[in-house]
């Protein structure tokens, strides 16, 4: 979610000399997202399994997924998707500190569980996402031309091209 955006790497495909990517129809490539981390395929994504990719993104294994660790593991999946991971990045952050933790997901999760029934359902996910996916529509179709300050910022972190 954060870090299902992980799966959109698997979809969007297409030239990384422009660094864009086009995510539309977005209810679609929010469906997507919600089977794909639906794994029990009750078509309820429960807490669990929205916080399950969490240890992925945690690359040094401090329990707190810094913004070069999110941004450099998508990167290494698609650099087309490195500007939308980055905007996508700061809705989860919702404190600003540039550390994801356990309770960040949680406040989430929550803000996706419309009727405030403790579980997100299909649709309370697909309303959601659309929504974010278009309101980062500038972030993913107008990305910066200029990925060399990204190079800089994930080898500085460790983090190779490629991973
Ligand atoms: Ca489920
Ligand atoms: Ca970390
Ligand atoms: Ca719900």
């Amino acid at each position: 979610m954060a870090f299902t955006i992980f799966i959109l790497a698997c979809l969007a495909g297409g030239s990384t000399a422009v660094l864009s990517v086009d995510l539309r129809p977005y209810n679609i490539t929010a469906g997507y997202m919600f089977v794909i981390n639906d794994k029990n395929e009750d078509a309820i994504l429960s807490l669990a399994e929205f916080e399950a990719p969490f240890n992925v993104y945690d690359f040094n294994g401090d329990k707190k997924i810094e913004r070069h660790e999110y941004v450099c593991m998508i990167r290494a999946s698609n650099e087309n998707l490195v500007h939308v991971s980055h905007a996508i990045y700061d809705y989860y952050d919702l404190d600003h500190d540039s550390k994801l933790e356990k309770h960040d997901f949680a406040a989430f999760y929550k803000k996706m569980d419309k009727d405030e029934n403790g579980e997100v359902s299909y649709h309370e996910f697909v309303v959601y996402w659309t929504q974010l996916l278009k309101d980062t529509e500038h972030h993913s179709l107008h990305g910066n031309p200029h990925p060399l300050h990204e190079d800089k910022y994930c080898e500085k972190h460790g983090h190779n091209k490629g991973r």
